[in-house]
C-alpha cells in the first residue's frame, strides 16, 4: 500500500512546536519533508528541556518524525542560492518564523511565485492582519488572546491555561488541513497559492462554543452552567465554568475512592437525560425517577452541583475504573481521569500505534504518540527524528543536483 502524500516534497523551515506538529503530520501521511535549520545549531528545541545529556530533547524527536534535515544558512549567497533551487523543487514551503523573517530572507511570496508558481506558501503566525501582526507568539499567549484563557478554569479563580497545547499544535493542525486543501485546489487549477492560519483565530475556532454561550448571554442567563444553580449572576462575558460540559448535557468531575492521595482518582460523569433513569438507579436515587423536581431536564437545571454532590457520594465509595465498569453497560457516558503514565502503559494505545516506542541513535528508546489519524488504504510508520545536517549532502545531490565540489564550496562559505 502507497503512502497517501507519497511525491509531495515538503520544504519545512518550521521551528518549535506549532509548524512542525504540521509538518511531522505531512510526514506520517508520506511526504517527503526536508526540515531547513540553521547550521551549528538547529532548532532551538533540539537543546531545550533536555534530559540526555548532548542528545536531542524529546521536545525536538517528538515534532520532527519522518523528516529529513539539510542545514541551510539562508543569509549566505551560496545557501540564498540553494533555498531557491529548493523552493523550485519543492510543492509546499511552510514557516512559522516572526513576521517578516522570511521577507528579511530575500524571499517574500511574490518571489516565490517568481520562481515556482505552483509553490503552496504555508505559514503560521500568532496574529492576522491588524493591531498585533507584528508581535511574536508562543503557545500560552494564543490560549489568552484566543478566548481559552478567559474561559478556562474556575468562577472564583483567575483565567487558566490548558495543557493541550491548542495554540501551537492546534493552529498547526489547522495549517496541515490548509495545505492539503491547497495541495487539491492545485490539482485542478495548476497553481500554488498562500495558506496562513493565526495561532489567534485557530484558539477561537477551537474556542467556538464559547462564542455561541457569549451570544446566548444577551438573551438570558446559562443556564447548564453550575453557576446558574448556585444563584450566581452572570456576567457580561462567556464566564469560566470549571468542569462543567460544553454542551447541552450536564456533567462534572467527581471524586473517586482514593482521591485524597491519587491526584488523577475521578471521573468525569455526564447526566445525560435518555439515561437519567438509569443512573437513578444506578447511585440509589430511584424516587429521583418520578419525582417532579427532578424527572425533567429543564426541572434539575437548578441543582446540577447538587445532583452531582449526591452522584459523587456513590463514585467516592468506587475506583473509577469500577464506576466505569458500573455506568458503562448503563450507557452513562463517563470517563476516568487518566494519567499521563496510566496512556504511556496503556496496551491498546500501543497496538494501534497511537503510542509507539522509537529508538534514537543518542538518546537511545523513548516514547511518542503516533500519527491519530488513521487512513484505511494509507499506512502511517513512525520514523526517528533526523539528526542535525544527517541529509544535507543527500539532499543536495537527489533534489538539487548539486556534485561534490558545489557542496564543499558552499560548506567552505558556511552556508550548510
Ligand atoms: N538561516 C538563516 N537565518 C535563519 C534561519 C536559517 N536557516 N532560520 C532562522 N533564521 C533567522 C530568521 O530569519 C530570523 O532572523 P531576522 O530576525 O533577522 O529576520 C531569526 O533567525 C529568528 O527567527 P524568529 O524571529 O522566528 O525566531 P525567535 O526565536 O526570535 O522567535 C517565535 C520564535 C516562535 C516567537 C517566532 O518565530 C514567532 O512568533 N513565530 C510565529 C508564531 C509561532 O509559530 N509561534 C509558535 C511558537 S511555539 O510553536
Amino acid at each position: 500500500m502507497g503512502k497517501a502524500l507519497e511525491g509531495v516534497r515538503i520544504l519545512d523551515m518550521t521551528h518549535v512546536q506549532s509548524g512542525p506538529t504540521c509538518t511531522q503530520l505531512l510526514a506520517w501521511f508520506g511526504a517527503d519533508v526536508i526540515k531547513v535549520e540553521r547550521p551549528g545549531s538547529g532548532d532551538a528545541t533540539r537543546g531545550q528541556l533536555r534530559d540526555v545529556p548532548d542528545a536531542d530533547s524529546l521536545y525536538f524527536t517528538m515534532l520532527n518524525h519522518n523528516k529529513r534535515s539539510v542545514t541551510l544558512n539562508t543569509k549566505t549567497e551560496s545557501g540564498k542560492q540553494i533555498f531557491a533551487k529548493l523552493i523550485e523543487e519543492c510543492d509546499v514551503l511552510v514557516e512559522n518564523f516572526a513576521p517578516g523573517a522570511i521577507d528579511r530572507m530575500g524571499f517574500p511570496w511574490e518571489k516565490i511565485q517568481e520562481i515556482n508558481p505552483r509553490m503552496i506558501y504555508a505559514s503560521i503566525k500568532g496574529f492576522g492582519p491588524g493591531p498585533y501582526e507584528d508581535c511574536k507568539v508562543y503557545e500560552n499567549i494564543a490560549q489568552s488572546t484566543g478566548g481559552s484563557a478567559s474561559t478556562t478554569g474556575f468562577l472564583d479563580g483567575p483565567p487558566t491555561v490548558t495543557g493541550a497545547q491548542i495554540g501551537d499544535s492546534g493552529t498547526g493542525l489547522h495549517l496541515a488541513f490548509g495545505i492539503v486543501t491547497a495541495l487539491f485546489h492545485r490539482e485542478q487549477s495548476g497553481k500554488g497559492q498562500r495558506v496562513e492560519v493565526a495561532m489567534q483565530d485557530a484558539v477561537l475556532n477551537l474556542c467556538r462554543v464559547k462564542l455561541r454561550d457569549q451570544q446566548r448571554l444577551e438573551h438570558g442567563p446559562l443556564t447548564e452552567y453550575s453557576q446558574f444553580g448556585q444563584g450566581i449572576e452572570f456576567g457580561e462575558a462567556t464566564p469560566r465554568a470549571g468542569n462543567d460540559s460544553g454542551g447541552g448535557q450536564p456533567g462534572w468531575i467527581l471524586k473517586c475512592k482514593g482521591w485524597e492521595t491519587d491526584p488523577n482518582a475521578y471521573v468525569y460523569f455526564i447526566t445525560q437525560a435518555a439515561v437519567w433513569g438509569n443512573i437513578c438507579d444506578l447511585i440509589g436515587k430511584p424516587e429521583w425517577k418520578e419525582d417532579p423536581d427532578y424527572a425533567t431536564p429543564n426541572a434539575r437545571l437548578d441543582k446540577i452541583p447538587q445532583i452531582f454532590d449526591t452522584i459523587e457520594e456513590w463514585t467516592k465509595t468506587l475506583g473509577k475504573f469500577e464506576v466505569m465498569a458500573q455506568a458503562n453497560p448503563l450507557n452513562i457516558p463517563c470517563g476516568p481521569i487518566l494519567s499521563m503514565k496510566e496512556l504511556s502503559e496503556e496496551p491498546s494505545l500501543r497496538a494501534t500505534g497511537t503510542v509507539v516506542e522509537v529508538d534514537h541513535p543518542t538518546r537511545g528508546k523513548y516514547l511518542t504518540v503516533g500519527n491519530p489519524v488513521k487512513l484505511s488504504e494509507s499506512p502511517s510508520d513512525v520514523v526517528r527524528s533526523p539528526l542535525l545536517g544527517e541529509h544535507t549532502d543527500e539532499i543536495l545531490k537527489s533534489v538539487i543536483g548539486y556534485g561534490d565540489e558545489e557542496i564543499a564550496a558552499a560548506r567552505d562559505e558556511g552556508a550548510i
